[in-house]
């Protein structure tokens, strides 16, 4: 039986990740905060399959820790998913995003290289690296241009992947994935932020919605594919390559909410209201990824519509509420 280690596995990835791999009969093993093992709702992405996973309370940032856990696991396959994810451009979050995102990648494959050195390895990027881009759409041959700490701390990791990869001869690799949402993504992503309201207005229990900025777009993709695409990285005969993972189609927060409150019969402009608190720098070049590497050499597309993964976000989000 395989064996396989998720970082960040109660996130929305690792939680989907880990419902595919236990499906293929991996033995699954995923860290957690330790703080996320007091809290059922820390843990509320994973608990229908809890008693089929080994979580690992560990410290990512912490080397020594990291090298227990290579140690005591033993990965077949190690998925690193576990990040500060949201993309800010506060001053206040830059070294906890650097400690958190950079350190931890390098700790893994340093101490994989020791323990280890035929697991395979992936690591999480974004589209974030390619930030301010030069062009549209992006491929993995499109230079990179990040433009917040975030996509800076995801961009050295993947140096530092590649490094492992051309110096060590380690099977590691990126997937640079753009945005994609689900039934459990984090209410702080515009996608869920809006759903949930939706949802909520439609129960007459919530009021005006505040956004940003409508006019911004996104490649959303539904994340149960991602994480199948990840799988399939690992499972490469080429080798371990990098690849970009997107729909390569742009959609509005306008046409986010367009869906949404059409899905419960309602016209969006009656209740959402514009904080200027919640503008990003602006884009000049949209962030939009060319799949077609990935599609061409693993045979990967994404399949569900936008509109539908976004009907079905709401459905689920009245679900919850009770509705
Ligand atoms: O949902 P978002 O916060 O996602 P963002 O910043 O694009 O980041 C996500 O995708 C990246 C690429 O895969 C990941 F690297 C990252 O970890 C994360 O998963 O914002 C999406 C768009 C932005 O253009 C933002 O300006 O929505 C716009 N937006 C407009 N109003 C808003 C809001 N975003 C949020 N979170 N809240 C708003 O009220």
């Amino acid at each position: 039986m395989p064996k396989a280690l998720i970082t960040g596995i109660n996130g929305q990835d690792g939680s989907y990740l880990a419902d595919l791999l236990l499906s293929k009969g991996y033995e699954v093993h995923g860290t957690v905060r330790r703080t996320s093992l007091e809290s059922n709702e820390k843990r509320q992405n994973i608990l229908h399959n809890e008693k089929h996973l080994t979580l690992h309370p560990v410290m990512l940032d912490n080397h020594l820790s990291v090298y227990k856990l290579i140690q005591k696991v033993q990965p077949d396959e190690c998925y690193h998913l576990a990040a500060s994810s949201f993309v800010s451009y506060s001053f206040e979050d830059e070294a906890a995003t650097i400690e958190t995102n950079f350190n931890s990648t390098h700790y893994l494959l340093s101490c994989i290289k020791e323990l280890v050195p035929s697991c395979r390895f992936y690591f999480a990027g974004s589209s974030e690296m390619f930030g301010h881009a030069v062009s549209a759409p992006q491929d993995e041959s499109t230079p990179f241009n990040p433009r917040s700490i975030y996509g800076i701390s995801k961009l050295a990791s993947y140096h530092v992947v590649k490094a492992y990869r051309d110096f060590h001869g380690l099977f590691c690799c990126t997937g640079i994935t753009y945005n994609h949402e689900s039934e459990r993504r984090g209410r702080a992503f515009v996608s869920r932020k809006v759903t949930t309201q939706v949802a909520k207005i439609s129960l007459q229990q919530g009021g005006a919605l505040e956004l940003g900025n409508l006019d911004a777009s996104r490649d959303w993709g539904y994340a149960p594919e991602y994480v199948e695409a990840m799988w399939r990285m690992l499972q490469n005969e080429l080798g371990a390559r990098d690849y970009v993972i997107a729909t390569g189609t742009l959609h509005t927060v306008r046409d986010l909410l367009r869906v949404a409150f059409g899905e419960v019969g309602l016209d969006y402009e009656q209740y959402v209201t514009v904080n200027p608190d919640f503008f990003r720098p602006g884009e000049s070049v949209p962030l939009v990824g060319n799949a077609g590497r990935i599609k061409a050499e693993l045979g990967w597309e994404p399949r569900i519509s936008f509109e539908a993964m976004i009907q079905q976000m709401v459905r689920n989000d009245l679900k919850l509420l009770g509705g």
